[in-house]
């Protein structure tokens, strides 16, 4: 049984219920139709926030702010000038660090220490890294010949793109919409945002935040609501939109590319994944167990680039999948403000439900389960959180929807390998191709079998590493475009030559 016990004296996550409005050219705005919807407690069912759903007015009147300040004050601002607010938003979100921290937890239920540690200081490190990043880079410039001896000269200038819709995720809000932001921001757009249904309260304060730093009215806005026939939709089909860069399930971004079409505007999409780990016999054998549990468990399993799929070399299997079995029946699934918490609960009953049909399926598809499978015993005042167990399967082929499907939740299948070849077939079977880590002591192999994993990113000896000025994206229907340093201007600035006959 696992230990999901709580000290009388720490607190369910609870919160009185908000309400939470749209951030449109520097005020907090209700829509037109007075329509809210609830924001439930992923740890415990309780209501937190009603949220004022943008229709197609507010989403209009969002666009038109982010024009308007796009060709008025942002427009004009040196690019030095923003590279210094931007620093002063990171410095802001630092001064602000536990608000950010309890709403961000209060929407994903997640635990406190992940959410200190990862969630809000990368919200801050995006803004500077991306200030940098503009201050820092050049662009060519070229001298040539001309048949009457004076020649020219050519220089590239870069040029923001414009009004940027960004679509976000709920699974590391604040983090992966500032790492949209924060670029579109320093190459001099403006943007709005539509943060998820499911987590609508960092984007919400981080226009407080551009306040008070003095970012003009309009450079940042944040529309709610859902996805088709809402917000989202209207966003991405509003023509006054230039460009828009999306994270989420890969349907989706189908989706969003269809609406993009619609006036031939660029997209960039971080999508879904089914990411493999490979870890050879001659591994470190506690770094790959522990850097495994991080990459199946993290977040509840809800991260883009968690491990779904474990490829373990046969001489190791037994004893990998025994470790496992051990570290993971040891984890703590509690409440966010427990320090001993390592895993919460999924974002919502909707999402639980898709977690536990997979549970089932697996079953049914003839899985081997070697832990969990099913919902954990809570305490009475948490019975209507969206809690699962971390769950590892073993015995299925890898055609099985188990082993092919993106779950995105705390669930991994571990399967035998004997050789090299096979095991990268096996790896790149798949149509998505977002991430992969691989464990070896040896280095050759690491560079060989890295080199030929179709993933836009490969990880030896480690997960998570992230230096944020290395391209980030995935392969084939894991993403479009590259996002990170200087790669995030090729979506973010329109690249123009000037050529000047001397
Ligand atoms: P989702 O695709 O359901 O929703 C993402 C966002 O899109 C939400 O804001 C949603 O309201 C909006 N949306 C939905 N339909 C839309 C439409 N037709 N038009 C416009 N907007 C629409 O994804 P999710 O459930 O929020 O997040 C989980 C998924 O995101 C997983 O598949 C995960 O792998 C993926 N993800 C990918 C990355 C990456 O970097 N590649 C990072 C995080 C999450
Ligand atoms: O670290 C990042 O910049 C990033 N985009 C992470 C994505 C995590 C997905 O859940």
């Amino acid at each position: 049984m696992l230990d999901v016990t709580r000290k009388p004296d720490q607190p369910a996550s609870s919160a009185a219920v908000k309400e939470i409005r749209n951030f449109i050219a520097g005020e907090y705005v209700g829509s037109a139709s007075g329509h809210f919807f609830d924001k439930r407690s992923p740890v415990n069912g309780a209501l937190i926030a009603k949220v004022s759903e943008a229709g197609e007015a507010e989403v209009d009147a969002a666009v038109k702010a982010a024009r308007a300040a796009l060709d008025g004050p942002w427009g004009r601002i040196p690019p030095g000038e923003r590279g210094d607010l931007l620093y002063a938003l990171a410095n802001e979100i630092n001064k602000n660090f536990n608000r950010f921290l309890e709403a961000e937890v209060a929407d994903t239920g997640k635990p406190m220490s992940l959410a200190r540690h990862i969630d809000i200081p990368r919200g801050a490190a995006n803004f500077k890294v991306f200030a940098d990043t503009v201050k820092n880079v050049s662009t060519e410039f070229f001298e040539m010949a001309t048949p009457d001896g004076a020649g020219a000269i050519n220089y590239a200038v870069r040029r923001p793109v414009g009004v940027v819709g960004v679509i976000c995720p709920w699974n590391l809000p604040l983090l992966l919409m500032t790492w949209k932001v924060a670029p579109a921001m320093a190459c001099g757009n403006t943007v709005v945002v539509k943060p998820s249904e499911e987590t609508p309260q960092t984007a919400t304060l981080l226009g407080e935040v551009m306040n008070a730093v003095g970012i003009p009215k309009g450079v940042y806005n944040v529309v709610h609501g859902f996805g088709p026939g809402s917000a989202g939709e209207f966003l991405t089909r509003h023509p006054g939109v230039n460009a828009i860069t999306f994270t989420g399930e890969t349907r989706t971004g189908a989706a969003i590319m269809k609406a993009a079409a619609d006036g031939a505007r660029p997209v960039s999409l971080e999508m879904g994944g089914k990411n493999p780990a490979i870890v050879f016999a001659d591994c470190d054998f506690e770094a790959a167990i522990e850097g495994t549990m991080r990459s199946c468990f993290a977040n509840c399993g809800q991260v883009c680039l968690g491990t779904e799929r474990v490829y373990v070399e046969r001489p190791l299997f037994e004893k990998f999948v025994a470790a496992l079995k051990a570290r993971t029946e040891k984890m703590k699934i509690g409440v966010p403000e427990d320090s001993a918490t390592g895993m919460g609960p999924l974002i919502s009953q909707e999402h639980r439900e898709k977690v536990l049909s997979y549970y089932r399926k697996a079953v049914e598809e003839g899985a081997t389960v070697v832990t969990g499978g099913g919902v954990p015993k809570m305490p009475d005042d948490l019975a209507q959180g969206a809690w699962v167990e971390p769950t590892i399967w073993t015995g299925l082929p890898d055609t099985a929807a188990t082993v092919t499907e993106e779950i995105f939740g705390p669930c991994t299948h571990i399967a035998p390998f004997d050789s090299e070849d096979e095991v990268i077939a096996r790896a790149n079977a798949l149509e998505y191709g977002l991430a992969a880590s691989v464990w070896t002591t040896n280095l050759a192999r690491a560079h060989r079998v890295s080199a030929r994993i179709e993933a836009g990113i490969v990880w030896v000896n480690s997960w998570f590493l992230r230096d944020l000025r290395t391209p980030f994206g995935g392969m084939k229907q894991s993403g479009i475009g590259r996002e990170g340093g200087v790669h995030s201007l090729e979506f973010y600035t329109e690249l123009k030559n000037v050529c000047i006959k001397l």
